[in-house]
């Protein structure tokens, strides 16, 4: 995951406090013009040098960051505003070490006096700077603490939606059946959350997604970031398995439930097959509604296997071949 390897971002606060007091110590060191200019250096550099890294660090978003991942990115973060606040922190980095060249000659050129307020104003003036990039930083750190956490979710990778009203049994399904691989990641597009599963089957490995909260809700009442995230689910979804729980346990009538299932279906293009299973068997006879797949019990274990072998077949998953070299060639 390209976000995974960023390092914490440091406040301003905090790089001016480890500059200023690294280029004391090293004026201590020394005396007259030397100090003055050690001082500078020591401070410029410490400033301009973190800021750098702070910026190179990220990937470029303009090159490295394919269509999928900055879709995603920007479901969590406003993308133009960290790559704004990432220039601003570039430029403040260069403006330092302008200063540091500028204030070093003027100390070496003046008395001792003069080159002790010239170092003064150049701290004033690199602390100006810094105070002005404050928001910038601590924007770009509230970025990577909530882009570091992405789940490893890959564009080239089938992948299944579940999606279901509430308490129809899409969580019980994912977790049963990402069982062996153990792991599922948060992503923090809603309140709460999205889980990304994987399973494998013919050594394909398939992502498979669960969805609370947020394709049970009618569109004008998603916010923007929960817009973005159907968004790009609905380009990732190879295959969408829609839940239904026909014993109205979970509190939704089944016709609203069905629904729900047009809503869901008219989301993502026509193109992605979309399956209805009918969750919790143990609990109803029989059911009466156009368009079920198949049934099952995630709690008895009752068909979840071959529900899992229906989206695997739907999402027909050809995984790339190594092309034979063509006569001749
Ligand atoms: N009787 C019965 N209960 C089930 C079955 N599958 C799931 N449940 C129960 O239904 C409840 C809700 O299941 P979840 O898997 O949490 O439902 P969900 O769709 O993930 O719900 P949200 O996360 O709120 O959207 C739990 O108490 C499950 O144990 C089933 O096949 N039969
Ligand atoms: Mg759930």
């Amino acid at each position: 995951m390209i976000f995974e390897g960023l390092p914490t971002t440091p406040r301003a606060e905090e790089l001016l406090d480890k500059a200023f007091s690294r280029a004391a110590r090293t004026g201590h060191a020394k005396s007259g013009h030397e100090a003055q200019e050690a001082m500078l250096r020591t401070a410029g550099n410490i400033l301009s040098d973190n800021l750098e890294n702070v910026v190179v660090s990220w990937p470029d978003f303009g090159f490295d960051v394919k269509p999928f991942y900055y879709e995603l990115a920007d479901a969590i973060v406003d993308v133009d505003r960290l790559r704004q606040a990432l220039a601003q922190v570039m430029w403040a980095s260069r403006q330092i070490e302008r200063l540091r060249d500028e204030y070093t000659t003027k100390v070496r050129n003046s008395d001792v006096d003069a080159a002790k307020k010239h170092r003064k104003q150049a701290f004033a003036r690199m602390a100006d700077v810094m105070d002005q990039i404050e928001d910038d930083l601590r924007y770009i750190g509230d970025s990577r603490d909530a882009l570091r956490n992405l789940p490893d979710i890959r564009p080239d990778e089938p992948a299944v939606v579940v999606a279901g009203y509430p308490n129809v049994g899409k969580s019980s399904f994912v977790n049963e059946v990402t069982r062996a691989s153990n792991e599922i990641a948060e992503y923090p597009f809603t309140t709460r959350g999205v889980q990304v599963g994987h399973f494998e089957r013919d050594h394909v490995r398939y992502q498979i997604v669960d969805t609370p909260g947020l394709l049970d809700r009618p569109e004008d009442e998603r916010n923007d970031i929960e817009r973005q995230a159907v968004s790009a689910l609905v380009h990732l979804a190879d295959v969408v398995l829609f839940v239904l729980d026909p014993s109205g346990d979970c509190g939704y009538p089944l016709d609203v439930q069905l629904e729900l299932r047009e809503e869901v279906r008219a989301l993502f293009d026509e193109s992605i097959p979309m399956h209805t299973v009918a969750n919790k068997h143990d609990r109803f006879e029989a059911i009466r509604a156009e368009g079920v797949d198949a049934t099952m019990s995630v709690t008895e274990g009752e068909n979840v296997e071959e529900v899992l072998a229906m989206i695997v077949d739907a999402a027909a998953y050809e995984p790339d071949l190594p092309t034979r070299e063509r006569d001749g060639e």
